[in-house]
Protein backbone atom coordinates (compact mmCIF):
# COMPACT_ATOMS: atom_id res chain seq x y z
CA UNK A 1 0.00 0.00 0.00
CA UNK A 2 1.21 3.29 -0.75
CA UNK A 3 -0.04 6.75 0.08
CA UNK A 4 0.38 10.07 -1.68
CA UNK A 5 -1.04 13.22 -0.40
CA UNK A 6 -1.56 16.22 -2.53
CA UNK A 7 -1.81 19.83 -1.37
CA UNK A 8 -5.56 20.98 -2.83
CA UNK A 9 -7.04 24.43 -2.73
CA UNK A 10 -10.60 24.86 -3.40
CA UNK A 11 -12.65 22.47 -0.81
CA UNK A 12 -14.91 24.67 1.58
CA UNK A 13 -17.50 22.56 2.70
CA UNK A 14 -17.39 18.21 3.66
CA UNK A 15 -19.39 18.74 0.20
CA UNK A 16 -16.43 19.47 -1.58
CA UNK A 17 -14.56 16.98 0.25
CA UNK A 18 -17.49 14.28 -0.64
CA UNK A 19 -17.19 15.10 -4.42
CA UNK A 20 -12.93 14.60 -4.26
CA UNK A 21 -13.47 11.39 -2.24
CA UNK A 22 -15.88 10.22 -4.90
CA UNK A 23 -14.19 11.18 -7.81
CA UNK A 24 -11.42 9.58 -7.09
CA UNK A 25 -12.97 6.17 -5.80
CA UNK A 26 -13.55 5.79 -9.56
CA UNK A 27 -9.84 5.82 -10.05
CA UNK A 28 -8.62 2.03 -10.87
CA UNK A 29 -5.88 1.47 -7.92
CA UNK A 30 -6.80 3.79 -5.47
CA UNK A 31 -8.32 1.99 -2.35
CA UNK A 32 -9.01 4.86 -0.07
CA UNK A 33 -9.20 8.59 -0.26
CA UNK A 34 -9.22 10.58 2.82
CA UNK A 35 -10.25 14.49 1.33
CA UNK A 36 -10.15 17.67 4.16
CA UNK A 37 -11.25 20.99 3.40
CA UNK A 38 -9.36 22.34 6.93
CA UNK A 39 -6.25 21.39 6.20
CA UNK A 40 -6.80 21.60 2.57
CA UNK A 41 -5.32 17.78 1.59
CA UNK A 42 -6.27 15.01 -0.03
CA UNK A 43 -4.57 11.60 1.34
CA UNK A 44 -4.91 8.65 -1.21
CA UNK A 45 -3.78 5.07 -0.57
CA UNK A 46 -3.14 2.90 -3.57
CA UNK A 47 -2.57 -0.58 -4.15
CA UNK A 48 -1.24 -0.40 -7.04
CA UNK A 49 1.28 1.72 -8.74
CA UNK A 50 -0.39 4.25 -10.86
CA UNK A 51 0.70 7.75 -12.27
CA UNK A 52 0.35 10.90 -9.82
CA UNK A 53 -1.08 13.03 -12.35
CA UNK A 54 -4.09 10.51 -12.92
CA UNK A 55 -5.12 11.86 -9.34
CA UNK A 56 -4.45 15.31 -9.95
CA UNK A 57 -6.16 15.63 -13.32
CA UNK A 58 -9.20 14.26 -11.73
CA UNK A 59 -8.98 16.77 -8.66
CA UNK A 60 -8.81 19.36 -11.57
CA UNK A 61 -11.17 18.33 -13.70
CA UNK A 62 -13.90 18.78 -10.77
CA UNK A 63 -12.62 22.06 -10.34
CA UNK A 64 -10.15 22.30 -7.70
CA UNK A 65 -6.74 22.85 -7.61
CA UNK A 66 -3.70 20.80 -7.03
CA UNK A 67 -0.86 22.73 -5.85
CA UNK A 68 2.84 21.07 -6.26
CU1 LIG B 1 -17.91 22.70 -0.67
Amino acid sequence: MKELTFKVEGMMCNGCENRVQNSLKTVDGVENVSASHVTGTVTVTLNKEIDESIIKNKIEDIGYEVKE
